[in-house]
């Protein structure tokens, strides 16, 4: 049996068909279910890795057949495809996360079928990757930080970057976090990860920096790194022996992250600012805390989640929550930042709000390292 199984729910023969030969191209063995019924038989019977659903269907809703299915804990992963706008799609996403699903997409019909296909190749790599695989890519040069620039709203310079970590895998091609760092997250081997990516952030700083770029950036800190008593000394060695001040680097946590050891934690982050590297709350609005929970922590800066970015020039509510983040934020001292900036529209009514900065695929994707200096170049002579 093929190891990658893409089950279809939709009642539409034609565009199930079209959801299966993209399936099929992307190395899937497919079958569509047009019934919740025959849904139920095959999630059991073939056990799918991935799951495509529709949420209209003609003898039930998708979410009801998404509660129905998470008693009993399938392990597929799902996407969500509805012709019902984006809102609704990222609401039926969030209430199957909550119930327990293991969502990675949420589309609005109709799918564009680059974005589809290249989901599909993401998961299917992801399967054959090990933990002896991980550990040995981190001891090579395989793992490797890409670079998104973050802008300052105001003048739209690149003022830093964020570093996303990226595999170049020998026989999978290149792969994105989500393939792996749960796979690390699982065991010991995300410190190592963690390590590596920030020691090597640090020496690419330093290398442009001797060449007259000085680029701060940010790194992701994953929960059970906030556990390490030990980080913030750690760090500061690091930076020490790279020649680089603290003050370059910023640590991005999540908002859940930051809440889930609160003790050990406050102490961790405490220490960490006091050595002179920044903070910063990541997916803002994802989580449950609030900014009074968060107050207590020492961040310097919140990043507002794309989710809310992206759809703001069309949502009304995206556009109200972001701009009542960045008077809430304002307000307690804090820098805000917006990640997922795709068009002009958005960086207007972010301009008109005074958000700090931003980052996003209208300025960039991350970039490979020998990408960047000519980036920054060509922009700040350009943009
Ligand atoms: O581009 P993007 O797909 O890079 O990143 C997806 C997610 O992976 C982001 O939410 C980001 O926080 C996370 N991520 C990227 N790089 C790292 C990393 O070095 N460490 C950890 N823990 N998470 C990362
Ligand atoms: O760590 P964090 O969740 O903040 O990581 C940011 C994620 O957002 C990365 O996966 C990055 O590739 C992605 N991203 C950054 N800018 C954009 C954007 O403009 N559009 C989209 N769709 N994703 C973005
Ligand atoms: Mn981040």
């Amino acid at each position: 049996m093929n190891r990658n199984r893409l089950l279809i729910i939709d009642d539409d023969p034609e565009i199930a068909d079209i959801y299966a030969r993209i399936g099929q191209q992307a190395g899937f063995s497919t079958r569509i279910a047009p019934t919740a019924a025959e849904f139920r038989r095959q999630l059991q019977d073939w056990l799918p890795t991935i799951v495509l659903v529709d949420l209209r269907m003609p003898d039930t809703d998708g979410i009801e057949l998404l509660r129905l299915c998470s008693r009993e804990r399938p392990p597929a992963k799902f996407i969500i495809a509805s012709g019902l706008d984006h809102r609704v799609v990222e609401a039926a996403a969030r209430l199957a996360r909550s119930f327990g699903l293991d969502v990675i997409g949420a589309m609005v019909k109709p799918v564009r079928v680059p974005e589809l296909m290249a989901l599909l190749n993401m998961h299917l790599a992801a399967q054959e990757t090990t933990t002896a695989e991980l550990e040995a890519a981190i001891a090579s040069e395989e793992i490797v930080g890409y670079w998104q620039p973050k802008l300052a709203v105001a003048t739209r310079r690149v003022i830093g970057a964020e570093v996303l970590v990226r595999w170049h895998h020998p026989t999978h091609g290149l792969l994105m976090p989500d393939h792996f760092i749960p796979l690390a997250e699982s065991g010991e081997l995300i410190q190592r990860l963690t390590w590596c990516v920030v020691e090597r952030s640090l020496a690419q700083h330093a290398e442009w920096a001797r060449s007259g770029l000085v680029l701060p950036f940010a790194v992701n800190l994953s929960a059970r790194c906030l556990t390490d008593l030990d980080l913030p000394d750690r760090l500061l060695d690091l930076c020490n022996r790279h020649g680089v001040s603290p003050e370059q680097m910023t640590l991005e946590i999540t908002e859940s992250a930051a809440m889930r050891n609160q003790i050990e934690g406050a102490d961790i982050l405490t220490r960490l600012r006091i050595k002179g590297i920044h903070l910063s709350i990541d997916d803002f609005g994802t989580g449950y805390s609030s900014l009074a929970q968060l107050q207590r922590l020492p961040f310097s800066e919140l990043k507002i989640d794309k989710s809310f970015v992206m759809p703001m020039a069309q949502s009304r509510d995206c556009a109200v929550i972001v701009k009542t983040v960045i008077g809430m934020a304002h307000n307690m001292g804090l820098r805000a930042i917006a990640e997922g900036v795709e068009s002009e529209e958005c960086l207007s009514l972010l301009a008109e709000w005074q958000c700090d900065e931003m980052q996003g695929y209208l300025f960039s994707r991350a970039l490979p390292p020998d990408d960047v200096p000519a980036f920054v170049r060509g922009w700040t002579a350009g943009g």
